[in-house]
């Protein structure tokens, strides 16, 4: 039996752009394209969510907070499923709301165990509806599972029903664990681009991160030699990767991108010694939007970093 499944979950609703919907099928066809066979051998489970066809976000300080409340409970349930089946779990999804989903799945599987994330973006995505000014949900998950509201630094006075389905969100699982994980528990690597509550946020709660200047200074084996070591007392770690971490020039394929980010190399560095951890079980690739792009290039980078740097041993 294959060691890894594929999870799809296509939602783009918490991204401020349409199109990172057809993020997994671009890089589905670019491996194809590059004799990669990663989709033809393992198994392969789409969590499927309706088509939007119409401007609807309901509301403004968290846009289509209802749909993703249920596409979290949806993608949680097939998460601790596949984790709970014993299988590592790598996952292709549309924006990286979707991730929060993802990892209370994960929380679900293992209520009792030590878990921890590495978060590879160039964002910090840990607003609340209370904070964000965009109100975009992509712009929250690590809030989300981290419980962090952040009604200190708030800039809008949100309506009941927000409140609800925030809270709710936060509950996402059938144990309705909250918060699921505690600052500890989290690296990011590449961050840069934050708001001023945000920084905060991270700061007052000494949240763990490497910005372009770190990995200058270290260079990026060390800050992943570091990362995974500080994860080796941890019973299973989750990593997500959203492409708006690696560096514009190598494509702008993705809804927000950012100057001063990763090189495939550094992206192959992280993914290579990250996966090869003993207690890896799930990686993450968000935020690829196809019609951003020419000629599918952000795909094509995913593939090239997931190609050179998942081994055989990692995911079969
Ligand atoms: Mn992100």
């Amino acid at each position: 039996m294959p060691k890894t499944k594929i999870l799809i979950c296509s939602s783009e609703v918490g991204a401020g752009k349409r199109g990172a919907s057809l993020g997994p099928d671009a890089i589905r066809i670019s491996a194809v394209n590059h004799f990669y066979n990663l989709f033809d051998q393992l198994p392969t489970e789409n969590i499927k969510v309706n088509v939007i066809n119409r401007y609807s976000p309901g509301y403004k300080s968290a846009k289509y907070i209802r749909l993703i409340a249920a596409t979290h409970q949806k993608i949680a349930r097939k998460m601790a499923k596949a984790q709970l089946d014993g299988y590592k779990t790598l996952i292709f999804s549309g924006d990286h709301s979707n991730a929060a989903g993802f990892l209370s799945g994960f929380r679900e599987a293992y209520p009792d165990k030590k878990l921890g994330i590495i978060w590879i973006d160039a964002h910090g995505d840990i607003h609340s509806p209370y904070t964000s000014p965009s109100g975009n949900v992509h712009g929250m998950p690590v809030a989300i599972v981290l419980g962090i509201d952040n009604i200190e630094a708030q800039i809008k006075r949100l309506k009941p029903e927000v409140i609800e389905k925030w809270e709710k969100l936060k509950r996402t699982g059938r144990k309705h664990i909250t918060p699921k994980y505690l600052p500890e528990d989290l690296i990011y690597i590449g961050i840069r681009d934050l708001e001023e509550q945000e920084w905060n946020t991270i700061k007052t709660r000494n949240i763990r991160f490497y910005n372009p200047d770190d990995i200058r200074a270290l260079g990026i084996e060390t800050v992943a030699a570091q990362t995974a070591e500080y994860f080796s007392n941890y019973d299973a770690v989750y990593i997500t990767f959203d492409v708006d971490s690696l560096d514009p020039s190598i494509s702008r394929g993705t809804g927000t991108p950012v100057p001063d980010g990763l090189s495939i190399e550094q992206a192959k560095v992280l993914i290579k010694t990250f996966s090869r951890m003993p207690n890896f079980k799930a990686l993450e690739v968000t935020e690829v939007n196809p019609l951003l792009d020419t000629e599918n290039r952000m795909a094509t980078a995913v593939v090239k970093i997931l190609r050179d740097s998942l081994t055989f041993e990692a995911i079969s």
